[in-house]
């Protein structure tokens, strides 16, 4: 294999593969067109990775939508109720990406501790697995008649279960993982359909097994590479485990009868001690992750090789890669706009595949032949570690003289009663979680703005603009504590990395999100400041049009981490409490110019809880800790706010409890308020906003439902601490159905104050 990538972005450099499905589903173009666009962004990537000398490319890494929903498709474990639809396959396809009118989508969630969501394939006893779609063998032939041999990548069978959920018809206690047998007759009749194709290689992708497993799941790993492994007809099989150390699945793999075994040295440094000891290796392939796949740093070229040189004799054949696919990273750092010198420490994909070039070449043929690109990547790496703008001697005074009091405020009931004389709120006070729609106008302002078509002072016009209408609107629906709306923000994070010193941003730097929906991650190099203001302006302004109380709106330390490309030269805690101080300032701010409720959101909070039980409770000591830093430098009477939303609570349910906000806003429509058990049971008892209505959807919910979810809600929460909002922000809302969906939130509340009363 020699030197390879574990995959490659797919999105294509200027979005294309985005603006080729949009128009697709619009019906603006035909199934032919994109099927155009999206070959030819296959064929450029094939020919990117051969040209920039990769021994092994990969191959099968482009997807329509989600990799695990192609496997899903290719396995044939498609849904009844997609079936029945009568769709062609693309759209049937695509109806389990979006859902179509009657049928709602499969569900979406978090790609491990990425921020990639994937489709849960549905699984049941009567799945009728097969090999239904030969995407994989046909991509593989297309490449090939480029005249370039590919390494075809699927999602491993164990990993495919692992992710998946029981269908609906699925009885008590049956796992996914149950199918296995079946499921993997349906990977021997692809593999030797890839090798009667020319398959040298295959991939197959198990970083399921990064995370803590079950015994029996060891087994069925063991199990599954004997049989795979045992076929007369098949190519080589590369497993690669990735996003962390593999564990006790390690040493199952190397003991397996499979040709080739991938690790993440990035994120499992503990691995490179444990590969020497491992007996099974030495007739295989060893791809060693020394690139990180995930984050924009320059490789430190000599010490991945002093790395290497550890791992010399310990495999057959030593191979160089990424640690996990390049997915998560951008195209190309060439054409951005970054300060030089900050440009100068950083690697998208295409250069971190030149980088695993290298590496591999200076491994095969020694550092001589290398020489230039080594010293090159030094001397960026010395100058990196000790530029002046990454350390900021006045940030570093300020987090050592830290107190443990900074991050404590007063006792519950001290602030409780002080904010009730200050903010009046009535019974079951209603509010929303901060954005309104952000329509065409605002866009083409912000638009507008880039380009050097309006001037500031238009742009803060028509902002104002937007901001007054939003007010209005909250008053005449007869809200309590309003909000200024948000229509300044593209990408919360995006926008306080502008705002921050210490963070850059790029100009084309998207990564695929999930489908279509992409995000462009701030770059956090330096230690974090924030020399004005960020959100006092709008905020105040939203507060001197209203007597009602505006809330304050800003995004916690832990979730701007969680969205940016962050700095490895230090532990994430300590970037943590930098932004934490930051965004203290701001709140300060808030308070200072008279905002009494102050909202600091920290929808990613699940996201970057480690794979490992082992090493959850530190990051969730430094998570919750930060938060607090955040929003303890305020009086008792100011109110502070979270919102959390996108995952299950049960695994970060004490952090939240711990983060001593006063009111907790969160996802729960969906399932029917079950949270609030959850957190009563907890010892949570402070102001919670069970979100009263899911705003994932168009759909308007009638005011007699929403009466019914506060029924529930007031089941599980005395009345004294309930509120009533909707369960995330309205932003990709329209403004009729959000002023038709917060009446009928209204109108259910004005009933349920008459019931207590
Ligand atoms: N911001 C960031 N990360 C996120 C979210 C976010 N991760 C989790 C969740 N929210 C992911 N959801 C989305 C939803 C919508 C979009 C992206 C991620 C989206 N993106 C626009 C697009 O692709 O057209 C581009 C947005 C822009 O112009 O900045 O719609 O909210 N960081
Ligand atoms: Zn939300």
């Amino acid at each position: 294999i020699g030197s390879t990538v574990l995959g490659y972005p797919r999105i294509g450099p200027d979005r294309e593969l985005k603006r080729a499905l949009e128009k697709y589903w619009s019906a603006e173009t035909g199934e032919a067109d994109l099927r155009d666009v999206a070959r030819t962004l296959r064929v450029d990537s094939w020919h990117a990775l051969h040209d920039a000398g990769l021994d092994s490319v990969p191959g099968n890494t482009f997807s329509y939508y989600d990799q695990v929903l192609d496997t899903a498709v290719t396995v044939d474990a498609v849904p009844h109720r997609y079936r029945k639809l009568g769709l062609n396959p693309l759209d049937t396809y695509f109806a389990m990406a979006r859902g179509v009118e009657s049928t709602p989508p499969l569900e979406m969630t978090k790609w491990f501790d990425t921020n990639y969501h994937y489709l849960v394939p549905e699984i049941g006893p009567d799945t009728a697995f097969s090999l239904a779609d030969r995407t994989p063998v046909e991509q593989f032939r297309e490449a090939a008649e480029l005249g370039i041999t590919t390494r075809p990548v699927l999602v491993g069978p164990l990993t495919f279960l692992l992710l998946s959920k029981p269908d609906d018809d699925a009885p008590n206690g049956f796992r996914p993982l149950d199918r296995l047998d079946d499921l993997v007759d349906v990977y021997a009749a692809l593999l030797a359909e890839l090798r009667r194709a020319g398959a040298e290689w295959v991939q197959l992708d198990e970083p399921a097994f990064a995370a803590d497993r079950t015994q029996a799941e060891l087994d069925a790993l063991r199990e599954t590479y004997r049989r795979l492994g045992g076929l007369s007809e098949r190519p080589k099989l590369l497993v690669a485990g990735y996003f962390g150390d593999l564990g006790d699945g390690l040493e199952v793999l190397a003991s397996s009868p499979v040709d080739g075994v991938a690790v993440d040295l990035v994120t499992g440094p503990a691995t490179v001690g444990a590969l020497p000891t491992l007996t099974g290796l030495q007739d295989k392939t060893l791809v060693a992750g020394l690139v990180d796949g995930r984050n924009i740093w320059r490789t430190d070229l000599d010490k991945a090789l002093a790395t290497a040189a550890k791992l010399l004799g310990s495999a057959g054949e030593l191979a160089v890669g990424t640690s996990c696919s390049l997915l998560h990273v951008p195209y190309d750092v060439e054409p951005e706009d970054i300060d030089p010198q900050v440009k100068s420490w950083l690697a998208f994909a295409i250069q971190k595949v030149r980088e695993v070039v290298t590496l591999g070449r200076a491994l095969r043929e020694g550092r001589d032949v290398v020489a230039t690109d080594l010293g090159a990547a030094r001397a960026a790496i010395a100058d990196r570690a000790t530029a002046d703008r990454v350390r900021d001697s006045e940030v570093r005074s300020r987090v050592a003289a830290l107190r443990p009091e900074d991050s404590r405020r007063a006792d519950y009931p001290v602030r409780r009663d002080a904010q009730a004389a200050a903010l009046a709120l009535p019974p079951l006070p209603t509010t929303t979680i901060g954005s309104f729609p952000q329509t065409t106008d605002v866009r083409r302002a912000r638009a507008e703005l880039r380009r050097g078509s309006i001037d500031e002072a238009a742009y803060r016009l028509r902002m104002r603009e937007e901001i007054e209408r939003v007010i209005r609107l909250q008053e005449d629906l007869g809200l309590d504590v309003l909000v200024h709306g948000e229509p300044e923000r593209g990408d919360m994070v995006q926008y306080f990395s502008e705002y921050l010193e210490g963070f850059v941003s790029t100009r084309h730097g998207w990564v695929q999100s999930y489908g279509s929906r992409c995000v462009r991650p701030p770059i956090l190099f330096g230690d974090v400041s924030r020399p004005a203001a960020m959100t006092v302006d709008w905020t105040t302004y939203a507060q001197g049009l209203t007597s009602k109380p505006v809330k304050g709106m800003l995004t916690g330390p832990v979730t701007i981490l969680a969205w940016s490309f962050v700095r490895d030269d230090q532990p994430l805690g300590d970037t943590a409490r930098q932004v934490a101080l930051a965004i203290r300032d701001e709140v300060c701010d808030l308070e200072a110019t008279g905002i009494g409720v102050v909202q600091v959101d920290e929808p990613a909070l699940r996201e970057l809880l480690p794979l490992r039980a082992a090493q959850q409770q530190q990051y969730l000591d430094w998570a919750v800790e930060s938060f607090r830093l955040a929003t303890a430098g305020v009086a008792d009477a100011t109110q502070i706010h979270t919102h959390l939303c996108y995952s299950e609570f049960g695994d970060v349910i004490d952090a939240i409890v711990a983060l001593d906000a006063d009111v907790t806003s969160i996802e729960a429509a969906r399932s029917r308020m079950e949270v609030l058990g959850d957190l009563s049971d907890v010892g949570y008892a402070k102001g919670v906003g069970p979100g009263v209505y899911d705003i994932h959807s168009p759909r308007v919910p009638e005011s007699a439902e929403i009466t019914d979810l506060l029924r529930a809600a007031l089941q599980a929460v005395p009345a004294e601490r309930l509120w009533v909002n909707p369960d995330c922000g309205l932003k990709t809302r329209g403004y009729t159905e959000v002023e038709h969906a917060l009446r009928n939130m209204l109108g259910a509340t004005t009933r349920a104050r008459a019931a207590l009363s």
